[in-house]
């Protein structure tokens, strides 16, 4: 009879890529988890990386990547080994919410990302007119689009912070659940291959 040892080593860190169109609040939120007060943000051109812990023995690295049309061109290159996507939005640009749909789901095509868990901070809960986490879940096709993983839609306001909290307890979540599985997977693999 075989004998598997094989418990998996305590999930220390995942990596968080935070992407989005362009002036959607990336960079304000990224901040925003670190420090309580808004900052002055410039365009992010290349990308801002930040460490943040969320529990006692697991950290999170975030990608904010700029969002740029030249930006957007690289975004493939930063999916090898992320463990969560942070898709943010801005809820009161009606206008350009369509073009935000269609970077996510092209995103989502990735292979390199097949299965990741996703959260959307819907940002931006603060000016007149932002749509709700239940309207983003709809334009942006979310059931559709994230069938095959754990998904979830935050209203959030990057300025005030609202919502945040309970965004980066989700990322951790579904991020630790994420990588459990990961390791689930590669050690049963080894284990068939023996
Ligand atoms: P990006 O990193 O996604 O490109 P930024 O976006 O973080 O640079 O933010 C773009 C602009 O949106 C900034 O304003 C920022 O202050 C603003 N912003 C971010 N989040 C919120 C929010 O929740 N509510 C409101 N009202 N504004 C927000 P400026 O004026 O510097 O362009
Ligand atoms: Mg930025």
């Amino acid at each position: 009879m075989g004998l598997l040892n094989a418990k998996p080593s305590r999930v220390k860190r995942a990596s968080i890529l935070m992407l989005g169109l362009d002036s959607a609040g990336k960079s304000t939120l990224l901040y925003k988890f670190r420090y309580k007060d808004a900052f002055l943000t410039m365009p992010t051109i290349g990308f801002n990386v930040d460490m943040i812990e969320a529990g006692k023995d697991f950290t999170l690295t975030f990608w904010d990547v700029g969002g740029q049309k030249k930006m957007r061109e690289l975004w493939s290159n930063f999916l090898e080994d992320t463990e969560g996507l942070l898709y943010v939005v801005d809820s009161s640009d009606k206008r350009r919410l369509e073009e935000s749909r269609r970077e996510f789901e092209l995103i989502l095509k990735n292979e390199s990302i097949k299965n990741i868990p996703v959260v959307v901070l819907a940002n931006k809960q603060d000016l007149p007119g932002a749509l709700n986490a239940e309207e983003i879940t709809r334009r942006l096709k979310m059931k559709k689009y994230c069938s095959d993983r754990n998904w979830y839609v935050q209203p959030c306001c990057a300025i005030t912070g609202e919502g945040l909290a309970e965004a980066l307890q989700r990322v951790a979540t579904f991020a630790k659940q994420y990588c459990k599985s990961k390791e689930t997977f590669t050690t049963l693999k080894e284990f068939n291959t023996l």
